[in-house]
């Protein structure tokens, strides 16, 4: 066996970012699940999910069998598969069986419609899918025009004519020898959700893992053999593939998993019967507990030590409110598909809420102008980021790709500042930004001074042309439960804007919306909302 153990590289030269040093031949599979057994933790907690308790030891069976039984369709070494499944101990068990078998997992947004399932199963040309029961249906009417699909397993009671998952993996052998793959194959594929335009196939190493785990998640998150992790976002997502999967794993520690919607009352409901001690939530799952004063720390986990928030910028108020009412502070840190995890992150115990924190060692950050340009402190700029966890490449996208991934740059879309002290500061998507009378506007800026006020739960700012043609901010406010839209509260939102911001930013025209369009993971889609206020126009 050879010697799996990671080794952190010094801080390397600025050509080379710092890493982490993987043998040549390498199995992510077998460092982040047999290496427990090796080292004698496989009676530690793995997986808790709804249908009980899972140990390393029993993980590893079900991984080999999973693997076992992919190799049984006739899949060979590097073929592809698609997997669309619910949390569960079924996730880790394909997942990683897959790829210690060689094969490439895909794992794929479980909240889409038929029409992308159709899209992501051309684009990937899988040749299986393995599928939760639950998600059969929005695959069914796309499965007959599949040109490369050969299989459909379905995970569940019931394989509507399908094979099960459960009767592959009884039939097929408990051992399973690891393929011998190498640290710099291509791993396992993620389709990004894209806040615009289609998926795009994201095809990541088997290294990435274990960069994201080492750097992030021991050297930030500070994960150890005791810990719980709940992450409310699922597997599926970079976000929680590394919460509830890598970041347990690679220290014996154990994930929690929750197969439904992550509801304010699903979610506390497994905080007090799981006592997770790290919590991974999105902004607005935070902002929806703290709406409802019921839920407080007795309703909580007793355990909580550390509370994470990533997918969109964490609003200061929203941190704060946290940190008063359960005692935890949130880091809020960015990362992306793209780069696998996150790359700028708050710190315990130095957390500066309204910011995105500093760069993760291991990782760089520069903002630049469009012309490659760096910009000074205080001034806005896209960010790139270099680190040893970033993809290959897209699938099937080399203008995007060559676009995307600059050498060891990586673009990210995002505008940010940096301030005197090296805190970067979100500005929004390169493609939110806008100009209004050839001052910039930062929709999320205008956003967050807008949901200081008490009676409003969610708001999106997006650029409209006055009489002349000129652009000015408009804001689309989603208020909280019990109040009403009104003239007054109009006012009251304008005051706080003009209080807050620069005299060029406040919102001219308000409507208000029930709620917000907003991607599968839960992202606000702007760009929806300027092609409804077009058409509006238009007409
Ligand atoms: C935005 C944030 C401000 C930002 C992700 C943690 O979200 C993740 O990946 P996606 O590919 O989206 C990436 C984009 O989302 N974003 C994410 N986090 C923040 N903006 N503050 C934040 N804290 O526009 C980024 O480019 O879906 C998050 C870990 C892994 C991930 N894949």
């Amino acid at each position: 066996m050879p010697n799996h153990a990671p080794t952190p590289s010094p801080a390397a030269a600025d050509s080379a970012p710092a890493g982490v040093e993987l043998p040549a031949e390498f199995n992510a599979a077998t460092f982040f699940i047999d290496r427990h057994l090796e080292e004698g933790r496989g009676d530690n907690l793995a997986v808790i999910d709804g249908s009980g308790s899972y140990t390393y030891g029993n993980l590893a069976k079900r991984m080999n069998r999973a693997g076992n039984a992919l190799a049984g369709l006739g899949l060979r070494q590097d073929t592809r598969f698609a997997m669309c499944m619910l949390d569960s101990v079924d996730f880790p068990a394909v997942f990683w069986g897959g790829m210690k078998a060689g094969f490439v997992p895909i794992a794929v947004n479980t909240l889409l419609t038929s029409d992308h399932y159709d899209y992501i199963l051309r684009d990937s040309r899988a040749g299986t899918l393995v599928v939760s029961e639950p998600l059969l249906e929005q695959f069914l009417p796309i499965l007959e025009k599949q040109t490369a699909l050969e299989h459909v397993i379905v995970a569940g009671e019931d394989g509507h004519g399908y094979p099960r998952l459960r009767d592959l993996m009884a039939e097929a052998s408990k051992e399973l020898e690891a393929a011998d793959t190498r640290r710099d194959d291509i791993g396992f594929w993620l389709y990004s959700s894209g806040s615009t335009g289609s998926p795009k196939g994201v095809k990541h190493l088997h290294r990435n893992l274990v960069a994201t785990a080492e750097l992030y998640g021991k050297g930030v998150l500070g994960i150890r053999e005791d810990d719980r992790v709940f992450s409310a976002a699922k597997l599926f997502f970079a976000y929680g593939l590394g919460n509830g999967m890598t970041f347990p794993f690679s220290v014996g520690a154990a994930g929690v998993y929750l197969a439904g919607r992550p509801a304010p009352d699903a979610v506390m409901d497994v905080m007090a019967h799981h006592q997770p001690t790290i919590f991974c939530g999105v902004p607005t799952l935070y902002a929806a507990i703290l709406s409802d004063p019921d839920y407080n720390p007795s309703k909580g986990s007793a355990r909580l030590r550390r509370c994470i928030s990533a997918g969109e910028a964490l609003p200061e108020n929203i941190g704060k409110r946290w940190n008063e009412r359960f005692g935890v502070e949130i880091l809020d840190g960015i990362g992306s598909t793209e780069m696998l995890h996150i790359f700028l992150s708050n710190w315990p115990g130095k957390v500066r809420y309204g910011t995105s924190g500093t760069p993760v060692p291991g990782y760089r950050a520069k903002l630049v102008e469009q012309d490659g340009r760096e910009v000074g402190v205080g001034e806005i700029g896209e960010l790139l980021i270099s680190g040893p966890s970033a993809a290959e490449s897209y699938c099937n996208q080399r203008e995007k790709s060559l676009d995307t991934f600059m050498g060891r740059w990586t673009r990210t879309g995002d505008k940010y500042l940096h301030d005197e002290e090296g805190f970067y500061h979100y500005c929004g998507r390169t493609d939110d930004m806008f100009k209004s009378g050839g001052n910039w506007v930062s929709p999320f800026e205008v956003e967050s001074a807008i949901i200081g006020h008490d009676n409003v739960l969610e708001a999106a700012v997006i650029p409209h042309a006055d009489e002349e043609g000129n652009l000015k901010p408009k804001a689309y406010v989603v208020v909280k439960d019990g109040v009403e839209p009104s003239d007054a509260l109009e006012d009251e939102l304008r005051g706080l804007v003009k209080d807050s911001l620069e005299a060029w930013k406040y919102p001219r025209w308000i409507e208000f919306l029930d709620s917000l369009p907003k991607t599968a993971t839960g992202k606000i889609q702007r760009f929806k909302l300027r092609e409804m206020d077009q058409a509006r126009e238009v007409r």
